[in-house]
């Protein structure tokens, strides 16, 4: 009897797992999806779910697809269609005609906030549990990498948001997040779509809010301190070194509150760098890199000029993007561009090392409070402003 009761367990445990395997790859991934988990089995793990990420771009208007945005839009396309990845590129200016007569509340007077609030929209529509947003001027310099190599694990229920730390400053990187289609997910992003009413024309946009979005919102207890540092975001219009105060004094609340469900990806270690940290050189652990505007493509003398690593004969065949065997052919580099990892690494971490030593001397001043000293920060790290 006992003996029977046990092979029933067996059985029946067999059949469960089995039943879990099939729903799992029905319901939560496509077949493109399922190579790129296959190939990455080592970082996500046996005990991770799988869960499908859809890619995000959000632009202003059409022209600028091919006008500011034509290379970094190419690869990312092409490498989504080579890994069946879903890519969604929304035209905002489009969305808005096509969807006027819809009841939206996306009616931010700044497109850098609206994008969040557009993003909440189609996931409202989408099926897939994450999503990745991504600036338009974000390409993928190497098509063999993967985002899973750099994300946390996606099967921490609490997970809502995942950001990087910028790589030149104390900024969390308002550029590019993964964020979780759910109550708290989009919760999230409406509030910072939404903070353009209180915080606009404050320095650098929806990045400047996020931080004190981030602290009303999460650790109300930190009202008085929150205000403290905000004084420094409202000294900063036209005065960068400012509003680096406020960087540091809202990351040192933030840094000290671990905010369950909120990650942040260290610099340089984020799947995205930015290019001009390297002068566009790269090695194979990078993936995205940031900065690929088109107008300023291989200007050396403006800083964060981004000098264009591909030949001529890049992207020439989008066709090939439908065969993961071919797209890669269509990455094609000039000479020179691409280096070894341990050369990568050192020039990043010298970046590091700089922007550490800065954010130690800046603490010291943004604690004072006292927005009419000098702000004395290196402005060689900051030279675009
Ligand atoms: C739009 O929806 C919001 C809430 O979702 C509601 O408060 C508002 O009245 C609606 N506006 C119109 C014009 O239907
Ligand atoms: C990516 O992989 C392909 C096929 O193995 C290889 O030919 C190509 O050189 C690789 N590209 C980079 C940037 O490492
Ligand atoms: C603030 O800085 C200014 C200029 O350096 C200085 O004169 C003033 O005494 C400081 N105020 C306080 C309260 O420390
Ligand atoms: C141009 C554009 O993005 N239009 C969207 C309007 O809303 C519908 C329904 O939600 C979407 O399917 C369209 O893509």
């Amino acid at each position: 009897m006992y003996k029977r009761k046990k092979l029933i367990l067996i059985i029946f445990c067999v059949f469960a797992t089995i039943s879990l395997i099939v729903f799992l790859r029905k319901d939560w991934i496509t077949d493109g999806q399922l190579t790129e988990v296959r190939q990455n089995e080592k970082v996500i793990g046996r005990s991770d779910r799988l869960s499908s990420i859809a890619i995000v771009v959000v632009i202003a208007n059409r022209a600028h697809i091919k006008r500011k945005y034509e290379t970094a839009q190419k690869s990312l396309q092409c490498y989504c269609e080579s890994r069946g990845l879903p890519y969604y590129l929304i035209v905002r200016d489009e969305w808005e005609i096509e969807n006027a007569s819809r009841n939206t509340s996306c009616l931010m007077g700044d497109f850098m906030y609206q994008r969040h609030c557009i993003l909440v929209d189609l996931m409202k529509k989408s099926r897939h549990e994450w999503f990745l947003m991504i600036d338009a001027d974000m390409g993928v310099i190497n098509p063999n990498q993967s985002f899973y190599n750099f994300l946390p694990k996606l099967n921490d229920k609490e997970l809502f948001a995942v950001f990087s730390d910028r790589d030149y400053s104390s900024e969390i990187m308002a550029g590019t997040y993964l964020a979780r289609n759910n109550e708290k997910g989009k919760d999230f992003l409406m509030s910072w779509a939404r903070s353009w009413n209180r915080y606009m024309g404050g320095e650098n946009l929806d990045n400047g809010a996020l931080p004190v979005m981030i602290l009303r919102k999460y650790l109300p207890h930190l009202e008085a301190e929150t205000s403290k540092c905000e004084l420094w975001w409202k000294a900063s219009r036209r005065h960068w070194c400012r509003y680096l105060l406020y960087v540091i004094c809202t990351r040192i609340l933030i840094d000290n509150h671990p905010i369950a469900g909120l990650k942040f990806l260290p610099k340089t270690r984020s799947y995205y760098r930015d290019g001009w940290l390297t002068g566009g050189k790269f090695s194979s652990e990078d993936f995205l890199l940031h900065g690929w505007k088109e107008p300023i493509k291989d200007k050396r003398t403006i800083f964060m000029g981004w000098m264009n690593a591909f030949s001529e004969e890049a992207f020439n065949d989008m066709n090939l993007c439908k065969s993961r065997e071919q797209a890669h052919q269509l990455w094609r580099y000039k000479m020179g561009f691409q280096w070894s990892v341990e050369e990568n690494r050192r020039e990043l971490d010298a970046w590091i090392e700089r922007s550490t030593r800065e954010r130690r001397r800046l603490t010291e001043i943004a604690l004072t409070f006292n927005v009419t000293q000098e702000d004395g920060c290196d402005r060689s790290l900051y030279e675009f402003q």
